[in-house]
């Protein structure tokens, strides 16, 4: 691991972790208010919802902006749901565009579904559009907006569905831990920037210091030549993600690191968190120092239960977890953002007040040659940081194996791929760079098992591969080279079951959700795992999983990463 130099402007570093209390100002009768209270989203129960989005006035920095917000909160409140009722969620546009909400990993009739301009016409200002459902599922979910960049400036929040039998997991407590991503700037501007200046945000550089410490420990012709490699391929090695801290201020819960969201407990109780990642553009890293944590659910779905110490969380995922503090003691909620540029924060504790020790960023891992896609042995520079000593690069095989790549799509277009991988492997077990060997049990796509088979497991009559593609130089990202302006959709026929193969041919992490039909994730051998919604591909990945074409309609299917999605990664699938 090479050491890094990180410094963000100063008069950025001040505010990084963010005011005592941000959020959602008018909303709560003025600053002072806001100070009494740390921000927590309201939970509205029932069958019958009345949701006004609209501006509020918030504050996470010392600067006061505009949100986007519903019933006047960033985030928006809690909905708590029952499953078998059927829902009505009355959608007020209070604002000077075009709005609309989709409800993430929830199964619905597609014109319920939210995403203006294919499957529903959009919430025009001064409207109210009733959305009505019958809820069929139970567990953790989110909402958020499908129009413009409203999901950054504030519309998302949890959704929480309670099932109708007696739930498996048992627990004294519930929290929802909703974790996002914030931005004083207007984000067409970030979107903007990001094309004229893709790695404008990404000021973590290796430093002239750092070079030395890796040449006392490697040779200077090892770190030199690996430098030199970089070089010519024109990025960075910390190209973790488009955009930091140096914009973002991490929330937990609507609350910033300072402000502290803090879970109350008493010491012995169960507490399940229902960690939601309702981010823009950024992968938290979580732990809880001091608690082991049981993984019991993914993307809503149960799973058999496994014990970790981390978890990365993709943009969109969601995991429930079960923590037991016995002691009478605060512990900290610390989730990383995936490039280290900052964190989000929060407190379980037995008394309000009380706080932990906040863990220090870790350092920066640089991407290894297995995420770009290299054999082992090229450059000569030896095995490079990232491309893990024993571990996971030995089961790399075991997981799937590595695969050459044939790339389907025109890479002398320019809309393709500024680099592309020549092998890409499956590696369920693999944490991502940041993890890897990091001295804790970390949580990995192979721990994923769903509790119940899917009702239609049958093997795939056919098969659908994509790839994940992206010019980072011109900040254009796709899938298969052609951006969504111009791609054809994706056509299934209602009642079949086929396997999606995606190959990840850049060198970014995605998260992959597909609309309105389950994913269900496929073991390197070809048989079902674990069921989701939004799946997260590594760089030089190959993943597959199939897919139950049971419900009619257009289906979003995309990047759920913000201003990747907008760029272009985003295709319609059509159930016939
Ligand atoms: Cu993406």
């Amino acid at each position: 691991m090479i050491p890094m130099s990180t410094s963000p402007p100063l008069a950025r570093r001040r505010f990084v972790q963010g005011l005592a209390a941000g959020g959602a100002l008018a909303a709560l009768g003025g600053w002072r208010a806001a100070l009494a209270s740390p921000a927590s989203a309201a939970e509205l129960r029932g069958t019958e919802f009345h949701l006004e989005i609209g501006e509020t006035p918030v504050n996470f920095t010392g600067a006061a902006r505009i949100g986007t917000t519903v019933n006047g909160q960033v985030p928006a409140p809690i909905l708590r749901w029952r499953e078998g009722d059927t829902v009505t969620l009355h959608v007020t546009n209070r604002l000077r565009e075009q709005t609309s909400i989709h409800w993430h990993g929830i199964l619905l009739p597609t014109d319920m579904d939210g995403v203006p301009g294919l499957s529903f016409p959009g919430i025009d200002p001064g409207q109210t559009f009733t959305y009505r459902f019958a809820v069929r599922q139970s567990g953790t979910y989110w909402y958020h907006s499908h129009s413009g960049f409203q999901e950054q400036t504030g519309l998302y929040g949890a959704i929480v569905i309670d099932p109708r039998r007696r739930d498996p997991v048992a627990s004294d407590r519930d929290y929802t831990v909703l974790l996002s991503d914030w931005t004083d700037e207007d984000p067409m501007r970030l979107f903007n920037k990001l094309k004229v200046m893709p790695e404008y945000y990404n000021r973590i550089q290796p430093s002239v210091q750092s070079l030395a410490a890796d040449a006392q420990e490697r040779g200077w012709r090892d770190a030199l030549s690996e430098r030199l490699m970089w070089e010519q391929m024109r990025m960075t090695p910390t190209d973790l993600a488009d955009v930091s801290g140096a914009t973002y201020t991490y929330l937990t819960n609507g609350a910033t690191p300072s402000g502290n969201w803090t879970g109350l407990f008493k010491p012995g109780e169960r507490i399940r968190l229902r960690f939601i990642n309702g981010s823009a553009m950024t992968y938290f890293d979580v732990r809880i120092p001091g608690l082991k944590m049981t993984v019991v659910a993914a993307d809503g779905q149960d799973v058999r239960p496994v014990d970790v110490e981390e978890f990365r969380i993709g943009v969109a995922e969601t995991y429930d977890v079960i923590v037991e503090p016995q002691d009478n003691r605060a512990y900290t909620i610390f989730s990383q953002a995936m490039d280290r540029s900052g964190f989000a924060r929060a407190t379980l504790a037995p008394r309000a007040g009380m706080q932990a020790e906040v863990p220090a960023l870790d350092r920066v891992q640089l991407l290894g040659m297995m995420d770009m896609g290299m054999a082992h042995d090229m450059g000569g520079a030896g095995g490079m940081p990232g491309m893990d000593h024993g571990g996971h690069g030995a089961s790399a095989a075991g997981q799937g194996g590595m695969v050459e790549v044939k790339h389907p799509y025109p890479t002398e277009r320019g809309v393709s791929n500024s680099m592309l991988p020549d092998v890409v492997s499956t590696r369920l077990d693999d944490p991502g760079v940041g993890l890897r060997d990091n001295g804790r049990r970390v949580l990995t796509y192979a721990d994923l098992h769903s509790i119940r088979e899917p009702e239609d497991n049958r093997a795939p009559s056919r098969e659908i591969e994509l790839h994940l593609t992206g010019n980072m130089e011109r900040y254009m990202w796709s899938f298969n080279g052609v951006k969504f302006s111009d791609a054809k959709p994706i056509v299934l026929r209602y009642g079949e079951r086929v396997r999606f193969v995606l190959v990840n041919d850049t060198m970014m992490t995605h998260p992959i959700h597909l609309h309105g039909l389950w994913s269900d994730l496929e073991s390197p051998d070809g048989a079902f795992q674990v069921r989701k919604h939004t799946i997260t591909l590594n760089p030089a990945q190959r993943l597959s999983y199939r897919v139950s074409a049971d419900a009619r309609g257009h289906w979003a299917y995309h990047c759920h990463l913000l201003y990747h999605m907008e760029a272009g990664m985003f295709r319609a699938v059509v159930v016939e």
